[in-house]
């Protein structure tokens, strides 16, 4: 029986920071797993390095349900991003190793293929209307089914979503930007260019929205009201989701569809929200909802309830993560949307991923296991760099959320 051999932590920061976990088996059979946690990285590296690296070496990589419940129970200390996200890292890696030894790609592990490829949206977003509607053209043009649409709220600066330059990336300063919010202006403005996207372009085109977590329960449903026209795919986030009841007024005053998830962790954190009918999308990830394990016990959770899936994909989920949702995705039967965010080039020249766009879609590789692998000389030219995701301050000062 082959045995766990060794469990490299790796950071680098090839345009944005990123954390990786390697296995050896005593093989030579390597996997990798994402361990990124957008502006906490160096907590999951400590974790991953100080408390779980030592109680791999020597065990049996084959037992991937084994491992899952061993390092959650066996902490004693459960969810959590810190601890879901290194739980992840090991869970992907061990899948990945999976694949290799069979000689199969992830997807054939989990059931093979459900659907031909992954339907993908991406982001749209504009310092104005105009330029909004200009890069919604330009996604079109480059084959987008799909896309997320965010223009800068005028007269507020800082608005999420709004890209600078060619890539997104809020988690961009050594300490926290602080950014202004404002809720009326939001609403009064977020619905016009949302309409002025349907008055452009149609109805072809799948159009989403990221709320951010920036609304209360009912301003959510206002806002959701007012954007029924434009049909939307879903309104992500309306509100935090800690309060998970909040969704059922949101629900009881809008058919928006909501998409909720992408900072939850676990099937309880999801529970009542899919079993309760209260959201159309789950948008927990692999990274930081427990690996390819734990996230497809949530998906088939949200299947029982017709609940499908959308998983987040912006860039500080590295190449191994979505390489991972790819093989998910096109097993699950109640797929729905992944999102994908286009990584920067430097990105790329650490993960060489065999993940391909075409047409709106994205297609896993078909080699075995997930299909990326690390080149370490290149990693080594980017240095780890502290960075922060922005705050929100309301215009009376007071934090919001971000
Ligand atoms: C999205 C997300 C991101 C997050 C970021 C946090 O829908 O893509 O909301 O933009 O803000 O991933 O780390
Ligand atoms: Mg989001």
């Amino acid at each position: 029986m082959a045995t766990i051999e060794r469990a490299e932590v790796l950071v680098t920061s090839p345009g944005r920071n990123f954390v990786t976990l390697r296995i050896t088996t005593s093989d030579g059979v390597t996997g990798l797993g994402d361990a990124t946690l957008n502006g906490r990285e160096l907590a999951v590296a400590s974790y991953l390095r100080d408390h779980v690296a030592p109680v791999l070496t020597g065990r049996d990589p084959a037992r991937v349900e084994d491992m899952w419940q061993y390092l959650y129970r066996g902490a004693y200390w459960r969810r959590g991003p810190v601890t879901m996200t290194a739980v992840a890292a090991v869970d992907t890696a061990l899948w990945d190793i999976k694949g290799k030894v069979a000689g199969l790609p992830v997807y054939q592990l989990l059931g093979g293929r459900s659907r031909n490829g992954v339907l993908v949206y991406s982001h749209a977003s504009g310092v104005d209307v105009p330029s909004l509607l200009d890069d919604v053209a330009r996604h079109l043009d480059l084959g987008y089914k799909a896309v997320r649409a965010q223009a800068a709220v005028p007269g507020v600066g800082g608005t999420y979503g709004v890209r600078k330059g060619k890539l997104y990336e809020p988690a961009a300063t050594s300490l926290p930007q602080e950014q202004p919010w404002s809720t009326e202006a939001y609403l009064d403005f977020a619905p016009t260019y949302l309409e002025a996207v349907r008055e452009r372009f149609g109805f072809d085109v799948h159009l989403l929205h990221d709320v951010h977590h920036r609304l209360t329960p009912i301003e959510a449903a206002r806002f959701g009201k007012a954007v029924e026209p434009c049909r939307l795919f879903w309104m992500e986030d309306p509100t935090p989701a800690e309060n998970q009841d909040g969704f059922r007024l949101i629900r009881q005053h809008t058919t928006t569809p909501i998409a909720v998830g992408e900072a939850l962790t676990s099937v309880w954190e999801v529970q009542h929200l899919i079993t309760e009918q209260l959201i159309d999308y789950v948008r927990t990830t692999v990274v930081h909802a427990g690996g390819i394990t734990h996230l497809r016990r949530i998906f088939d959770l949200a299947a029982l309830y017709q609940v499908r899936t959308g998983s987040h994909g912006a860039t500080d989920l590295s190449p191994v993560t979505l390489a991972a949702a790819v093989h998910l995705d096109l097993a699950v039967p109640n797929f729905g949307i992944q999102e994908y965010m286009e990584h920067a080039d430097e990105t790329m020249e650490v993960f060489h991923s065999g993940v391909r766009f075409e047409d709106g879609m994205l297609h896993p590789p078909e080699e075995p296991g997930l299909g990326v692998e690390y080149d370490d000389a290149a990693a080594e030219r980017f240095p780890y760099q502290r960075r922060y995701l922005p705050v929100a301050r309301r215009l009376d000062g007071s934090v919001h959320d971000w």
